[in-house]
């Protein structure tokens, strides 16, 4: 069938809008109209060419909402008209990670996800006979994508596409962060560098969770309003704190953070979250993206001495059981999304969307088709 696409042909080029061939899905596969995507900076961070995992041309995309149309050989979870979100963190329940119940990480397709084919080592998409690689498995800048069966929640037939898009990337992976990685319990002293699109669903889990202090550290002084809304206690820009920022946030959480969340990609920044810590205690997350060749350091001692340095993807979530309790958290408002989504534009538009989260102007944009 010929879909419609936002196609990445070479790292650092704006997204061509083309008219895409996609072939039906294969057994175990299903075919979904996507409704809605987000734009996460992942997406960003891939096309500027600094994923050693980027593959060009591809489709890209990854927080997505819509339909299933056809459902594949063999798929019994899944019929049309579900309503579901494509999973970038697959949920097998039969691979050895699944049954340790010790991570999320599903490795049942892997391999081929980041080789940017489906996993029978094929491409669904292709534009005039040549092969356009997939992204993460989901490839929802495109109004129709091929998915896995184990790469889909199903969700409630009420739950809004343009809403719960961003569930399935930024809302989790900030939610899960506080909830199931860092396990941060009512009390605790919080430090949140960057409130983009994660660090500020990292604010709303840690305020939900019963934290203390919640302070959020950014460059961006526009992010402070939104982020006070949302549950942060504390503003602090880097750029305005005399002397070294580590010694400022352990003074200001009266011996270091219970916790911090590094939601940046930076990893000069990965080092002050761990040496902001509690000495004994304190837990830093890593959940930002750095580029290729970008190492983490710090002194040893920083460990020795109780820190703990932990990664977080996709918040720790199992995504078929936990999505659909995530959407239905937001449809009985426990958390919040509006205000998270600044900007709704069609899919022709999504190199403007891009520009919006460079200039810092956007949380969330979402495109629709
Ligand atoms: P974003 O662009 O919306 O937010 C980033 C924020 O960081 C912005 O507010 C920006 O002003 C701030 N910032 C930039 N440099 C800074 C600095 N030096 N000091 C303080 N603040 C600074 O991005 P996002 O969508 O929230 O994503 C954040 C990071 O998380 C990215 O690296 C993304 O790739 C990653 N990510 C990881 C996962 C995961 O599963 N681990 C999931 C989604 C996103
Ligand atoms: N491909 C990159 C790493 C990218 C990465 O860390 N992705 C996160 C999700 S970011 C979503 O916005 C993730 O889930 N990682 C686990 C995994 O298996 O990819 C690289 O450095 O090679
Ligand atoms: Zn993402």
């Amino acid at each position: 069938m010929q879909v419609k696409a936002a196609v990445a042909y070479s790292a650092g080029k704006p997204l061509t809008i083309e008219t895409v061939q996609l072939s039906g899905p294969q057994a175990g596969e299903v075919l979904v109209e996507v409704k809605a995507s987000g734009i996460c900076h992942t997406d960003a961070f891939t096309l500027s060419g600094d994923d050693p995992e980027g593959l060009f041309p591809a489709i890209l995309g990854h927080e997505g909402a819509g339909v299933v149309v056809e459902v594949g050989a063999g798929v019994t979870s899944l019929k049309p008209g579900d309503r579901v979100i494509p999973l970038y963190t697959p949920e097998c329940r039969q691979c050895e990670y699944c049954l340790s119940f010790k991570t999320n990480l599903c490795q049942a397709i892997r391999l081929t996800q980041g080789r940017g084919v489906m996993p029978d080592g094929t491409s669904r998409f292709s534009i005039d006979g040549q092969m356009i690689h997939h992204y993460m498995g989901t490839s929802t800048f495109a109004n129709y994508t091929v998915l896995p069966e184990i790469a889909v929640a199903k969700i409630r037939e009420d739950a809004p596409f343009e809403k719960v898009c961003y569930i399935g990337c930024g809302v989790t992976t900030g939610i899960g962060a506080v909830i199931n990685t860092a396990k941060v319990e009512p009390g605790a002293n919080v430090v949140v560098f960057g409130l983009g699109g994660i660090g500020l669903n990292v604010i709303q889990a840690a305020r939900m969770v019963g934290a203390n202090m919640i302070v959020g550290v950014d460059i961006n002084p526009s992010k402070r309003a939104l982020a006070e809304k949302f549950g942060m206690t504390h503003f602090v820009n880097p750029q305005e704190v005399e002397g070294d920022l580590v010694p400022y946030l352990v003074d200001l959480t009266k011996g270091g953070a219970d916790y911090s969340f590094e939601c940046i990609g930076n990893v000069k920044i990965m080092r002050q979250a761990l040496e902001c810590c509690h000495k004994g205690w304190g837990v830093s997350v890593i959940i930002g993206v750095a580029g290729a060749g970008q190492e983490i350091s710090t002194r040893p001692f920083q460990l020795v001495t109780g820190r703990v340095w932990k990664g977080s993807a996709f918040g720790g979530a199992r995504g078929r059981t936990d999505v659909p309790k995530i959407v239905d958290w937001y449809m009985q408002g426990k958390i919040n999304i509006d205000d998270l989504i600044t900007h709704v534009m069609p899919i022709e538009q999504i190199n403007d969307a891009f520009e919006l989260m460079h200039k810092g102007e956007s949380i969330r944009s979402v495109v629709t088709f």
